[in-house]
């Protein structure tokens, strides 16, 4: 934990020694003492304080500058999207600068944007019957975008909420939020991943479904039945199209599924999973000495969803089948595959050479490689077990989470035990794993501070990885940034993958609690900075504008141009229901106007050309500012009109 020490030939001779001291890992007794040893490293407050507060500040400075900085006026090369975890929002991080550029809500109410105030976002998010948001709490893992041809094609990101099991799309020209789904007869929706390509049709090579992995089993359906009879109950792999964003098909699994990943010809999807022991408490699910990677064969579950050859669950539509091992016995009919993996595996990642799916351990030091033409081989009928589909596992050392790639034939991957990221080489991995003795997987390792989940490189998920970049999300910072009481920030950790030594270029705080994201050449990006007024159909045009009354119903048709709403008078009825619409007439990149209403708990912005409304009831009477909150002009103090609600 010392994270002065260098990486070096040496070190790395005591990290290969230590790493096969601890043969033998995968004991049960070994994997429950692991879990007292996790809490007492990450409370090692003084063993980690060393090396990272004492360097020179200045030295450091300078040691992370010269080619990585980002001078004033100089633009990133990366975008990094990341998540939020319970924040419930996902976020915009230029690399390698480490500027926030965006926070999205998504999940999230946000009153700075109207997100969950506006009638928009609220359509959106889901309502009740009587119009209130339907949740208010999101939590968010992973960030994934849409591809074409093997890399992203800046259409579309994804991202998942593991509270109320829902799928989010951003679209990536304008980072907005513009549709969410909830997933049926799901808990704990975790692992998501876009495909990219057709299963069956090479010519649709680009993404058109979202795989979507969940943990939690739950009675099904869960409507109070089989409450206490876990072994009754279970979890679902689910399909949603990536298009309408309607779930599509869902496959019913044995254990429960951690993250996903997507094979490159879009034949498979695959979730690491743990618990495959399918217990409901810790002792249970820790029986096995393995647990799984399961694949699923999209092509043969869709002809099956196709001939009817369905259940139902509930009073969901969604079509179900049977993925579970029992109903899967013969390959050359089955839809899953469940290849056995080191114990309590997190992560499951593809190698951008479209070969492998590499899987991490956690409680067993190694990474399980699994090679997808030997996939396709057993479900052909053409292998004796789905063991046989590993080609390498080597030891890489403790608590190994997620893996990253280069592009290069190294995998980099987070050592949450360790503290540290091992860089090491597939090919080499997969001749020790033949018996090669010689074989020199483990390259290099490098300290991270402290705890690293997360790990991902610059677009190190797509055919391009460059190598260049790669990203540490460490769970614990403790010393590494001044300090802000109980809640310190996360350290995102900037790592310059290009060289032969990995080298640490940056700290970066995160704010709690970001789980995952990617890292996107920049010209892959291309979003617009002024709406299409069209867009909008109910835009208010300078025809429209002005204020209508049905019954008690009060619509005001509001545009704003600096520094004027159209209106400086809006007369309304205490008990009225009162709709303002407000479009902004403004097309200069950058103006944005607000709108807030005190003690209505109204506020939001309009972007250039942008429409947004909002509905209350007036229920009590006075005068009231209605003005603008986004700072646009000389004169926005004075941007501002009365709203009058007569008693
Ligand atoms: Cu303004």
């Amino acid at each position: 934990m010392d994270s002065s020490k260098k990486a070096g030939p040496e070190q790395e001779q005591d990290n290969v020694a230590s790493v096969a001291s601890r043969r033998g890992f995968l004991s049960k007794s070994a994997v429950l003492g692991l879990a007292g040893a996790t809490l007492g490293l990450a409370g090692c407050k003084e063993e980690g304080g060393k090396g990272g507060a004492s360097a020179s500040a200045s030295a450091a400075a300078k040691e992370a500058g010269g080619a990585k900085e980002i001078a004033p006026g100089q633009l990133d090369d990366y975008y990094a999207f990341t998540s939020a975890g319970h924040g419930g929002e996902a976020r915009v991080i230029g690399l390698p600068s480490g500027r926030t550029l965006k926070r999205i809500p998504v999940f999230n109410m946000d009153c700075m944007v109207g997100w969950g105030i506006t009638n928009e976002s609220k359509k959106i998010m889901g309502t009740k019957a009587d119009g209130s948001l339907k949740y208010t709490t999101g939590d968010t893992h992973h960030v994934h975008a849409s591809y074409k041809n093997g890399t992203y094609d800046g259409r579309f990101m994804w991202v998942n909420d593991k509270i109320h099991s829902r799928l989010a799309r951003i679209r990536m020209d304008t980072m907005e939020c513009d549709k969410i789904t909830e997933l049926p007869n799901v808990m704990g929706f975790h692992g998501m991943f876009p495909d990219k390509c057709d299963p069956v049709d090479s010519k649709i090579n680009y993404t058109t479904r979202v795989f979507c992995g969940a943990e939690f089993h739950i009675p099904l359906p869960n409507d109070g039945h089989d409450l206490n009879d876990p072994s009754k109950w279970g979890a679902l792999f689910s399909c949603v199209s990536a298009e309408t964003m309607e779930v599509l098909w869902q496959v019913r699994v044995d254990g429960n599924m951690d993250l996903v990943a997507t094979s490159y010809d879009g034949k498979f999807a695959a979730s690491n999973q743990y618990n495959t022991e399918n217990g409901a408490d810790l002792p249970s699910m820790m029986e096995s000495e393995r647990d799984a990677c399961v694949f699923f064969h999209i092509e043969r579950i869709e002809a099956m969803v196709k001939a009817g050859k369905f259940t139902t669950i509930g009073s969901s539509k969604v079509p179900v089948v049977d993925g579970r091992k029992a109903a899967n016995a013969d390959p050359k009919t089955a839809l899953t595959c469940y290849v056995p993996v080191g114990k309590n595996p997190h992560g499951v990642n593809a190698s951008p050479d479209a070969k492998y799916f590499v899987c991490s351990g956690k409680l067993s030091p190694t990474a399980t490689v699994i090679d997808l033409g030997l996939i396709a081989k057993w479900f052909e009928g053409g292998l004796k077990e789905p063991r046989d589909t590993v080609v390498a596992e080597p030891e890489i050392g403790l608590g190994p989470l997620h893996t990253a790639f280069d592009g290069k034939g190294n995998a980099y991957t987070s050592l949450f035990l360790d503290s540290q990221c091992v860089k090491w080489n597939v090919d080499a991995a997969i001749a020790q794993f033949k018996g090669d003795k010689k074989a020199k997987v483990i390259i290099e390792k490098i300290d991270v501070h402290y705890q690293p989940g997360h790990n991902y490189s610059s677009m190190g998920e797509t055919k391009e990885a460059d190598g260049k970049y790669l990203n540490s999300g460490n769970k614990f910072s403790k010393d590494r940034f001044l300090p802000v009481g109980p809640l310190h920030p996360e350290t995102e950790q900037l790592i310059d993958i290009s060289g032969a030594n990995m080298k640490l270029v940056a700290d970066h705080t995160a704010y709690s609690e970001p789980h995952d994201g990617i890292i996107v050449r920049r010209d892959v990006v291309k979003t617009r900075q002024i709406y299409n007024m069209d867009d909008f159909p109910n835009a208010v045009k300078p025809e429209t504008a002005g204020i209508t009354r049905e019954g008690n119903k009060v619509h005001v048709r509001l545009m704003s141009i600096a520094p004027a709403y159209s209106m400086p008078i809006i007369k309304v009825k205490k008990g009225d229901e009162v709709t303002i619409t407000l479009t902004n007439h403004d097309k200069v990149e950058d103006l944005t106007h607000g709108c807030a209403l005190p003690t209505y708990n109204i506020n939001f912005i309009v972007n250039p050309q942008e429409t947004k409304s909002v509905t209350f009831k007036a229920d009590h009477a006075g005068a009231f500012w209605l003005y603008c909150t986004h700072f646009c002009h000389a004169l926005h103090l004075e941007m501002r009109s009365r709203f009058l609600v007569e008693a």
